[in-house]
C-alpha cells in the first residue's frame, strides 16, 4: 500500500522536474542574453534585482559584506542577484515551456508543430516584456528576449518546429533538457566572453597618460620621484584605487546629459551641465581617499591626483542659506554633513591624468578635504542645502562616517634584506592635520624611533610614506603609530572599523625565515 503510493506521487511530481529545469534554463539564458547585449550596465536585467537584494538586506550583512570581505563580498553579492533573477526569468519562461508540450487545436504532426511555435513566442515575448518593465532598454529586452527564445527553440528541435515531426515532445525527455541546459550555459558563457566580468581594470598612474597636461606631467612625475624605494610598497599615488559601491552595478552617466543642481536652502537654485564645468578653469589636487570600514592595516586607503573644479565656484553662485547639506549620487546614494566641510572640496572629474573612471563617479565626483571616504559622493547629481539635520546612507545604517578621519599609520611592506636586517614600511594618513612623524617599535612597545618619512607632495589632504630599516635577532613584535600634523598620537585603543572608523596601533609579528 505505502509502496504504491510513493510511486504514484513519484509519477506525479516527475513530469514537472523537465519543465521547471527547461524554464529554469531559459532563465539563466534571458540573464545571458541581456548581459551579452547591454554587460555590467543599470540596463542589465539583474541590477534592479541587485538593489533590491542590497536593500533588503540586513544592515549587519551589508556590513560585513563590505568591511569583511571587499571586492569578494560584492561578488557573492551580485551573483545571489543574478541567480534570483535567473528564478525569475524561469517563471516568466514558464507558461512558453508548458505550451511546448502542448498540441494546439490542431491534431498531429501540424499540432505538435503549432503548440512548439506558441511555445517559443510565448518563452520569448513574456521575458522581454519583464525585461522591458525592469529595465525599460529596448536593447537589453531583446537579448533577454532572444536568450530564452533561443532555449525553448532548441528545446523544441528544429525537425518538431519545421515538420511536426517528433509527436514524443509531450514529455520532455532526458535530450531534450540537455539542450536546453547547454543551450542556456552557451549563451551565458559567450555574454562572459564578449563582455567579461565588467569590473574595470585601473589605469596605472604610473604610466602618465600621452595627452597629459604639463602640470599633470609634473606633478605625477612628482609624485613618482618623492616615493620611496621600498620594494614591493605601493608608490604616492596608488597603482589601484579601492572601491566602495552600495551597489554592484555602477551607475552608466552620460556627461552630455549630466546635469548637477544645486537645490534647497539657497538664495538661486542653479543647475550646471558638463559642458559649464568644463569651462571653468581645471585645479589638481593630491587627494587621498580612506573609506570608514576600512580595517586598521586595511587596504581601503588610496591617493590619485584628481582634476576638477573648487565647489566653492558653484556654491558661491547658489548663495546657500542652510548649514547642512546632503549630496545626491545617480545611484539614489545620498550622504548628509555640514556645509562647512563641503566649501574648500572639488568636483573632480579627471583623475591621475585621465577621464574619471565610471567606477570612481564619472562624470563628476566630490572630493572632501580630510573626512572619510563616504561624503565623497560619486556620480554626483545634486547639492541639496539643508537648515536643519537628518541622516544619510550609512549613517541610517549606524554608521557614524560622515566626519574627519582618524589618525593612521598602515604597515604595508616588511622587507627581510639579510643578515638580520630588515626594512618595514607603509603608509600614513591624518586627513587634512597631515602627517608629522610616524614612530616605530621593533621590540614590541619598549623603545620607539622616528621612521624616515617621503617628502610631502603638494596639498592639504595626502598621505606619506615612512620606512625604518633594522636588524634583530629573532622574532619581534612591529608596532607603528602616527602623529598627526597638530603633534597629537595616533589613538592607542583598538576598536573595529564600526561606527566611526578602526582605532588602535599596528602591530606585525616579524618572523625569522
Ligand atoms: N554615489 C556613491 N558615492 C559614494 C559611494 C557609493 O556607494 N555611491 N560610496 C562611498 C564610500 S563608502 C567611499 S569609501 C568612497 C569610495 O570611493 P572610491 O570607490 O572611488 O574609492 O565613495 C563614496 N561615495
Ligand atoms: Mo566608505
Amino acid at each position: 500500500m505505502v509502496k504504491s503510493r510513493t510511486l504514484g506521487a513519484a509519477a506525479r511530481v516527475r513530469p514537472w522536474l523537465p519543465l521547471f529545469a527547461v524554464a529554469l534554463a531559459a532563465g539563466l539564458a534571458a540573464v545571458g542574453g541581456s548581459y551579452l547585449s547591454v554587460g555590467r550596465r543599470p540596463a542589465f536585467v539583474a541590477t534592479p534585482i541587485d538593489r533590491l537584494v542590497i536593500a533588503a538586506s540586513p544592515d549587519a550583512l551589508v556590513t560585513f559584506a563590505i568591511t569583511q570581505l571587499g571586492t569578494l563580498g560584492h561578488r557573492l553579492a551580485f551573483l545571489t542577484a543574478i541567480a534570483l533573477t535567473a528564478v525569475l526569468f524561469g517563471l516568466a519562461a514558464l507558461p512558453g515551456a508548458v505550451l511546448l508540450q502542448g498540441r494546439g487545436p490542431v491534431s498531429g504532426a501540424s499540432g505538435v508543430r503549432g503548440g512548439a511555435l506558441v511555445g517559443v513566442v510565448a518563452g520569448t515575448v513574456l521575458p522581454g516584456a519583464v525585461a522591458f518593465g525592469l529595465t525599460r532598454s529596448p536593447i537589453s529586452s531583446a537579448g533577454t528576449a532572444a536568450g530564452a527564445g533561443l532555449v525553448l527553440f532548441v528545446t523544441a528541435g528544429t525537425a518538431v518546429l519545421v515538420t511536426g515531426e517528433d509527436a514524443a515532445l509531450g514529455s520532455l525527455g532526458r535530450r531534450r533538457v540537455l539542450g536546453a541546459v547547454g543551450s542556456a550555459i552557451g549563451v551565458s558563457a559567450l555574454g562572459l566572453f564578449v563582455r567579461g566580468t565588467g569590473e574595470e581594470s585601473f589605469p596605472s598612474a604610473l604610466e602618465i597618460p600621452e595627452d597629459a597636461r604639463p602640470a599633470v606631467r609634473e606633478s605625477l612625475t612628482q609624485a613618482k620621484d618623492r616615493s620611496l624605494a621600498v620594494e614591493g610598497l605601493e608608490p604616492l599615488v596608488s597603482t589601484d584605487f579601492y572601491e566602495v559601491d552600495i551597489a554592484n552595478v555602477n551607475p552608466a552617466v552620460d556627461r552630455d546629459e549630466w546635469t548637477l543642481s544645486i537645490t534647497g536652502a539657497v538664495e538661486e537654485v542653479v543647475e550646471y551641465e558638463f559642458a559649464d564645468i568644463e569651462g571653468m578653469a581645471l585645479e589638481d589636487r593630491f587627494v587621498t581617499l580612506r573609506c570608514v570600514g576600512d580595517q586598521l592595516n586595511g587596504w581601503q586607503m588610496d591617493t590619485a591626483l584628481w582634476s576638477g573644479v573648487p565647489v566653492e565656484r558653484l556654491l558661491e553662485v547658489a548663495n546657500p542659506q542652510g548649514d547642512r547639506v546632503i549630496l545626491h549620487g545617480a545611484d539614489d546614494y545620498y550622504n548628509e554633513f555640514p556645509i562647512e566641510a563641503l566649501w574648500p572640496g572639488l568636483l573632480a572629474y579627471r583623475m591621475n591624468g585621465r577621464p574619471l573612471p565610471r567606477a570612481h563617479g564619472a562624470p563628476v565626483r566630490a572630493l572632501v578635504p580630510g573626512h572619510w571616504g563616504e561624503i565623497n559622493v560619486k556620480w554626483l547629481t545634486e547639492i541639496e542645502v539643508r537648515d536643519e539635520e537628518t541622516t544619510g546612507y550609512w549613517e541610517h545604517r549606524g554608521w557614524h562616517g560622515t566626519g574627519p578621519v582618524e589618525t593612521v599609520a598602515k604597515l604595508w611592506q616588511i622587507n627581510r634584506l639579510g643578515s638580520g636586517r630588515y626594512e618595514v614600511a607603509g603608509h600614513a594618513y591624518a586627513g587634512t592635520r597631515g602627517i608629522e612623524a610616524v614612530e616605530v617599535s621593533t621590540d614590541g612597545g619598549d623603545t620607539w624611533v622616528d621612521a624616515e618619512l617621503s617628502e610631502p607632495l603638494p596639498g592639504e589632504d595626502v598621505w606619506r610614506q615612512w620606512r625604518h630599516e633594522y636588524g634583530a635577532a629573532g622574532t619581534h613584535d612591529v608596532i607603528v603609530r602616527a602623529r598627526d600634523g597638530n603633534g597629537a598620537l595616533q589613538i592607542p585603543d583598538e576598536d573595529g572599523p564600526k561606527p566611526d572608523g578602526a582605532t588602535g596601533w599596528v602591530t606585525e609579528t616579524v618572523r625569522l625565515q
